[in-house]
């Protein structure tokens, strides 16, 4: 998609620190840290929000789940907790529209974030 930054980092027209990545998804650090570790885990097909999802794309979302854990143990935040969170439309506050999931942790967090 044309002028979508994480299409840009999954396409490599804009640097990310990325720490996964396969066929199906990309997770990198997030700009803006919001918790001492912070990954953004991002599906390569463009889906602007958790309102566009379809029953095709359980396969995708089931994958990313799976996959949150094993990079959550990567990472060293898998014993002491985290959060994942889905941010959608203008009330969450979500600013980049692919649909992605934060990945907090390393810290104790707040009880709103992102
Ligand atoms: P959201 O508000 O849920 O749409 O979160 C978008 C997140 O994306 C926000 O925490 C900042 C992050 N972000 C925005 N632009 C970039 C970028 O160019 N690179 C990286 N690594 N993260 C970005």
């Amino acid at each position: 998609m044309e002028n979508c930054v994480f299409c840009k980092i999954i396409n490599r027209e804009i640097p990310a620190d990325i720490v996964y990545e396969d066929d199906i998804m990309i997770a990198f650090k997030d700009i803006a840290p919001q918790a001492k570790v912070h990954i953004l885990l991002v599906p390569k097909e463009h889906i602007p929000n958790n309102l566009y999802l379809e029953g095709r794309h359980k396969s995708v979302i089931g994958h990313i789940i799976l996959k949150a854990n094993e990079i959550a143990k990567q990472l060293g935040i898998a014993e002491t907790g985290f959060r994942l969170i889905v941010n959608t439309g203008p009330h969450s506050g979500q600013e980049v529209p692919h649909i992605h999931w934060h990945l907090l942790g390393g810290e104790p967090l707040g009880r709103l974030i992102c």
